[in-house]
């Protein structure tokens, strides 16, 4: 079956071959986005994200049903914080630092309550789950290797933060050559203005490093390629 569709998209359609296409999820994690979780403590509305998991869990559904890779990341350290190197962890001046105990315990420390994935996204037990010590998903992990194993050339970014993670992660994946659609509205930030313009900077220029489009017109190719091979996984 041929499972190449066109996405209306900006700054143009693109052709995704679904097979070869991988759903990510960037840094759904409750230190992110819980109230009294770490981006609470640094003074930020964590209601911004909160608009995310919605949209976020119907398209995770959709690529669920279709049978595509998803994969999940973290951003977190390890307990004795080796792997995070003293510019993060003592940039700025937040009320709690990384590694302090916090109301879901030990801040972005792997392990932890806070450092996992919120409930309505949780991984499935064969979803790919790489933790990251850094903004980009490439950046100290395996992830590039997974992606290729699977002969993945395209990615559906969705998660958090518009500005941070997600823009790091799909500069990082395009001058790797993948092709790139940033979710428009599962992806969020704490700075609507940030996410706006975090938004028109990918797809500036003809597409610097992506394409952009809504959840509804991935959902309804995902949906109709469920529906039509309900038992073959399309990756
Ligand atoms: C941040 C992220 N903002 N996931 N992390 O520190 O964007």
């Amino acid at each position: 079956m041929d499972a190449i569709v066109t996405i209306p998209a900006r700054p143009g359609p693109i052709d995704l071959d679904l097979a070869h296409t991988a759903l990510v999820i960037i840094d759904m994690q409750r230190d992110f986005l819980l109230p009294g979780g770490f981006g609470e403590t640094l003074g930020n509305d964590v209601g911004q994200l909160q608009r995310v998991v919605e949209p976020l869990t119907g398209l995770l559904a959709a690529a669920r049903e279709a049978g595509m890779l998803v994969v999940h990341t973290r951003e977190g350290h390890l307990p004795d914080l080796s792997d995070c190197p003293p510019a993060k962890l003592n940039r700025g001046a937040p009320s709690k630092r990384i590694g302090d105990p916090g109301a879901f315990g030990r801040i972005l420390i792997r392990g932890e309550y806070g450092h996992d994935i919120i409930d309505e996204l949780a991984p499935t037990a064969d979803e790919v789950v790489i933790d990251k010590p850094g903004k980009g998903a490439f950046h100290a992990t395996d992830l590039g290797a997974v992606l290729a194993t699977r002969g993945i050339t395209q990615l559906l970014i969705t998660g958090v933060t518009t500005e941070v993670c997600v823009h790091t992660t799909t500069r990082e994946a395009n001058d790797r050559g993948y092709e790139c659609v940033v979710v428009s509205d599962c992806v969020g930030s704490y700075f609507p203005e940030f996410h706006r313009v975090g938004l028109e900077m990918v797809v500036a220029q003809g597409g610097i490093f992506g394409w952009t489009a809504p959840s509804d017109a991935l959902i309804a190719v995902l949906t109709e390629q469920a529906a039509t091979s309900p038992s073959a996984p399309i990756s």
